[in-house]
């Protein structure tokens, strides 16, 4: 029996922050990755076109001064081969390798009152025990298995974006059907488009997609890199945990009508998320939320030479923002290709996958390669992936009718388990940088306080728990959130129950909550020795 102060969960983003926050503490930590290398989301993600929908300037570390100084983006959204080259570097210059286990998946995680320790289980077969576990496990990390019949039985070739080979797939000159057109599909879609012999995008649900205007980053670079201090503490007072085009947004009721559309075309030529920030109550106020919508069917329609295509690919059944927005780099644009076809799901449903193809309505199309892009059990798949139990309480029983957790942090009954960007905090709604380091920061202090006053246990108490809940549900019903069948309402996996995940309120109050909780010596957890 191999044992820990610390096992953490995961070797992406946030499980290697928490492994260098630990071990400069002098905490014993090991991180237990599933994978054979580091870069969790970014590593797995290496589809055609794979690309950050964050700015790279803000979507970096920010813990590590001389990092920043001496890394160089090179576009204003990284693709993924850059953000896992960042990663790598980031886990050499700290030497975090060491202390990694890789194809070390956790299955099981039990604890032991006694002696206060998680016995966790791994795939690599050793037996550990941890004072503390972190789980660092993503919060798209899971991919969903559609629901369609046939997958196993296409004779082509089958890729999933999540699971790309790791020699890239030979796709010029080929008959190739991409299936979903969420971030993973639209960015797939756009980079493969010219090089197939033909398309055929699969749409079931169409998606709001705002510009990313991509472009060369060194000028910008130069400018932050002179004040990264100042710029990381602005992102951190964000709701969105990221800088956006106006640091003090208003109202939609403060605007002309004109100006109103000024302002959505101001954002719009920015490019990027911030296009959803464009007024305060946005995702609040429905006929507010209609006029960012239509603004975007309108140049939907300005891309989409066809008519009646550009109908078809223009969002009509939920409020703009309340299923992720995308961020493209040509994406509409490809439909006035002659080698591209959409085959509108709610017209032809999709009925199976055959040897030859796709059957969708009366149709079999037929193909060399089909593409899924369908998904993830966001925020909660993970960790409901692992067998987590303490005496009669079980992860998956307890969060059976939806997450129940303090400060997205912790859940009553299963002590000294903490999960970075969990369920009930901002994480997918911000920057997830800001909000893995916020993270990481507060759990590396409380062991810190912990460890310091002898004590040896923490959880949350019940009643601040049912608190935090009633909170991220009531914020969530203030909002045009729950309207969409998304996967921020967890609507995307069969079975799943519907709940908001995230908490809404922006990363800025949440992390005044959270330092607020610790001031208050822990308020609302348990800690004894
Ligand atoms: P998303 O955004 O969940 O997109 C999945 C897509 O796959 C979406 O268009 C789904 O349609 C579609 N889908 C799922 N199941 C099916 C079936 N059975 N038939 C047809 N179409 C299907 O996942 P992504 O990987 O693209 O992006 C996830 C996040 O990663 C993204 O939001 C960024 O934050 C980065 P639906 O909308 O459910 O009708």
């Amino acid at each position: 029996m191999v044992d820990h102060d610390v096992v953490i969960i995961g070797a992406g983003f946030s499980g290697l922050y928490q492994l260098y926050k630990l071990r400069q503490l002098g905490f014993n930590a090991i991180i237990l990755e599933a994978g054979p290398e580091v870069g969790g989301t970014w590593y797995w993600n290496r589809y055609p076109g794979a690309r950050c929908d964050i700015e790279s300037i803000e979507y970096s570390y920010s813990f590590d001064p001389e990092l920043e100084q001496e890394w160089n983006w090179s576009e204003r959204y990284a693709a993924q081969p850059e953000l896992l080259a960042y990663i790598r570097h980031v886990t050499e210059k700290h030497d975090l390798r060491r202390d990694i286990e890789f194809e070390a998946r956790v299955t099981a995680l039990d604890f032991d009152d006694d002696s206060c320790r998680w016995r966790v289980r791994a795939e690599d077969g050793v037996d550990r025990t941890a004072r503390f576990v972190v789980a660092a496990t993503g919060c798209l990390s899971v991919p969903t298995q559609p629901d369609i019949e046939g997958v196993g039985d296409f004779g082509g070739e089958t890729y999933w974006t999540w699971d790309w080979p790791e020699g890239g797939a030979d796709l010029t000159g080929r008959r190739v059907a991409v299936v979903g057109t969420g971030s993973s599909g639209l960015q797939t879609i756009t980079t493969i488009a010219p090089d197939v012999g033909h398309l055929t995008v699969f749409q079931r649900t169409p998606v709001f997609a705002v510009p990313a205007f991509n472009r060369e980053i060194d000028d910008e670079l130069v400018v932050v890199k002179s004040r990264y201090r100042e710029f990381r503490a602005e992102s951190r007072l964000t709701r969105g945990g990221a800088h956006c085009a106006d640091p003090d947004p208003k109202f939609f009721d403060q605007y002309s009508p004109e100006e109103a559309v000024e302002e959505l075309s101001r954002r719009w030529a920015d490019g990027g998320l911030c296009y959803q920030q464009s007024f305060l109550d946005l995702v609040q106020d429905p006929s507010v939320n209609k006029a960012a919508a239509d603004f975007v069917a309108d140049r939907i329609r300005d891309k989409v030479i066809d008519p009646i295509l550009a109908e078809k690919l223009i969002p009509t059944t939920y409020p703009i923002a309340t299923k992720r927005m995308c961020v493209d780099t040509g994406y509409y644009e490809v439909y006035n290709r002659d080698n591209v076809t959409l085959v509108d799901l709610r017209e032809d449903p999709l009925k199976r996958v055959t040897a030859r193809g796709i059957i969708a309505g009366d149709t079999e199309h037929e193909f060399d390669v089909i593409i899924f892009a369908t998904g993830f059990d966001a925020m909660t798949g993970a960790l409901s992936a692992i067998d987590i139990r303490h005496g009669e309480v079980t992860l998956s029983e307890k969060w059976a009718d939806g997450p129940r957790t303090y400060l997205g942090l912790m859940s009553a009954g299963l002590p000294n388990l903490f999960t970075i960007t969990g369920p009930q905090s901002p994480s997918v709604l911000s920057n997830m940088l800001t909000s893995i380091e916020q993270h990481v920061e507060w759990i590396t202090d409380v062991l810190t306080v912990m460890r310091d006053r002898g004590q040896r246990r923490i959880e949350p108490e019940e009643q601040a728990e049912r608190s935090w809940v009633d909170i991220t549900n009531d914020t969530a019903d203030m909002t045009l959130f729950p309207q969409a069948a998304s996967w921020y309402m967890g609507a995307n996996v069969p079975g799943k129950r519907q709940v908001f995940l995230p908490f809404v309120a922006g990363v800025d109050v949440y992390k005044q909550i959270c330092d607020g909780v610790a001031v208050a010596d822990y308020h609302g957890f348990e800690i004894t020795a």
